[in-house]
C-alpha cells in the first residue's frame, strides 16, 4: 500500500505522520510530497528515511490513497491528477468540500456513503468536524433545527508562521512576517480566513455549509463567529443550540456518552470541563458544560473543544483511508 503524503512538512503533515505511526498504517511506501524547495530532503518514518519527492514523480509512483494537506490551490490543481492516475486523494483543503459531485466525510457519521468512485474525498474544516461531532447523536434524537456557534481557534489552524508568531511576542521579539494583521499574544481577533460580501468570514461560512452537507440536512440553520486566540493545544467552541424535538438533560449526556469519538468532561463543581490543554495531542471530541438554554423552547447550551490537527484534520484523514482500506474501497 503506497500512500502519498502532500504537504508533508507543514503542522498537518507532520501531524499526520505521527497518526499514521500511531495507528500503525499498514502501508508498504511512503511518498511524502512539498514544495520544490524540500524536494530531496528525508523525512523519518517509523524508523526509516524516505525523500521529499517532487509532485510529478508521486503521481508516477501511483500511490493508493493520496492525502493532501497543502492548501486550496494546490489541491484544486493536483488531486485530479492523482485521481487520474487510479490515486484516492483525501483532502484537507477546502478546495472540494462543497463541490455537490465530492462527499465531505467525518468517518462516525457518513463514511457509509463513501464507494469506489470517490476518487476525491473531502475532508472537513476542523472547526466544523468537532461540532458536527458532538451534535450526530443528538441530531439523530431530537432533529437539529439551528445552532448559535463562537468558537475560540488555537493559532495552529493558521500554520506555522502564526504559531511562530505568537511565541516570538511572547518573548518580546520582534516579528518580521507576521501571519495576522494584528498581534496575537494577549489579544484576540474577531477574524479567520478572508471576510466575504455579507459580513461574514470564509472561516465562519464553511462552518454554515460543511454542516449542512455532513449532517445531509439544508434545513439546519446555523450562524456562527470565528475567533482566533493566543492559544496552541485545540479549538473550542461555544454551541447553542435547538431541536425540533424535546430532550431532557440527562437523555442528552447519555447520548453523547454514546456518541463515537466523544467524550464528556463536565463536573463544573470540581472545576472539570473541557480546555485546549487537555485536548492537546489527543483524538477525542471534549464536551462539557451542558445546560439547558431556558430562554427558548428545546434549546441547549455546550462547550466543545479538539485538537484542530488531530480530529480536526490528521486523525480524520487518517480514519477515512482506514475506512477505505477495511472495505476494498482503493486500488
Ligand atoms: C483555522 N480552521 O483554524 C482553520 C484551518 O479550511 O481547512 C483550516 C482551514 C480549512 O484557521
Amino acid at each position: 500500500m503506497k500512500l502519498a503524503i502532500v504537504g508533508a512538512t507543514g503542522l498537518v503533515g507532520t501531524e499526520l505522520l505521527a497518526v499514521l505511526a500511531e495507528r500503525n498504517f499498514p502501508l508498504t511506501e511512503l511518498l511524502p510530497v512539498a514544495s520544490e524547495k524540500s524536494v530531496g530532503q528525508l523525512i523519518e518514518f517509523q524508523g526509516k528515511k524516505y525523500p521529499v519527492l517532487s509532485m510529478d514523480d508521486a503521481i508516477a509512483a501511483r500511490p493508493a490513497i493520496a492525502i493532501f494537506s497543502a492548501g486550496g490551490s494546490v489541491s484544486k490543481l493536483h488531486a485530479p491528477r492523482f485521481a487520474e492516475v487510479g490515486t484516492t486523494v483525501i483532502d484537507n483543503s477546502s478546495a472540494w468540500r462543497m463541490d455537490p459531485d465530492k462527499k465531505l466525510v467525518v468517518p462516525e457519521i457518513n463514511a457509509h456513503e463513501l464507494t469506489r468512485d470517490d476518487k476525491i474525498i473531502a475532508n472537513p474544516n476542523c472547526s466544523t468536524i468537532q461540532l458536527v461531532l458532538a451534535l450526530s447523536e443528538l441530531h439523530k434524537a431530537y432533529r437539529v433545527r439551528r445552532i448559535v456557534v463562537s468558537t475560540y481557534q488555537s493559532v495552529t489552524g493558521t500554520g506555522k508562521k502564526a504559531v511562530d508568531q505568537l511565541m516570538l511576542e511572547r518573548a518580546g521579539q520582534p516579528v518580521t512576517d507576521p501571519a495576522y494583521p494584528h498581534r496575537i499574544d494577549l489579544n484576540v481577533l474577531p477574524h479567520i480566513d478572508v471576510f466575504e460580501s455579507n459580513g461574514y468570514t470564509k472561516e465562519e461560512m464553511k462552518m454554515v455549509n460543511e454542516t449542512k452537507k455532513i449532517m445531509g440536512d439544508e434545513g439546519i440553520r446555523v450562524t456562527a463567529t470565528c475567533v482566533r486566540i493566543p492559544v496552541m493545544g485545540g479549538h473550542s467552541e461555544s454551541v447553542n443550540v435547538q431541536f425540533a424535538e424535546e430532550f431532557s438533560v440527562s437523555d442528552v449526556y447519555e447520548k453523547l456518552r454514546h456518541t463515537a469519538g466523544v467524550e464528556v468532561v463536565d463536573s463544573p463543581l470540581q472545576n472539570q470541563y473541557p480546555m485546549p490543554k487537555d485536548s492537546h495531542g489527543r483524538d477525542a471530541v471534549l464536551v462539557g458544560r451542558v445546560r439547558r438554554d431556558g430562554t427558548q423552547p428545546r434549546t441547549l447550551n455546550l462547550w466543545v473543544v479538539a485538537d484542530n490537527l488531530r480530529k480536526g484534520a490528521a486523525t480524520n484523514a487518517v480514519q477515512i483511508a482506514e475506512y477505505l482500506l477495511e472495505k476494498g474501497l482503493v486500488s
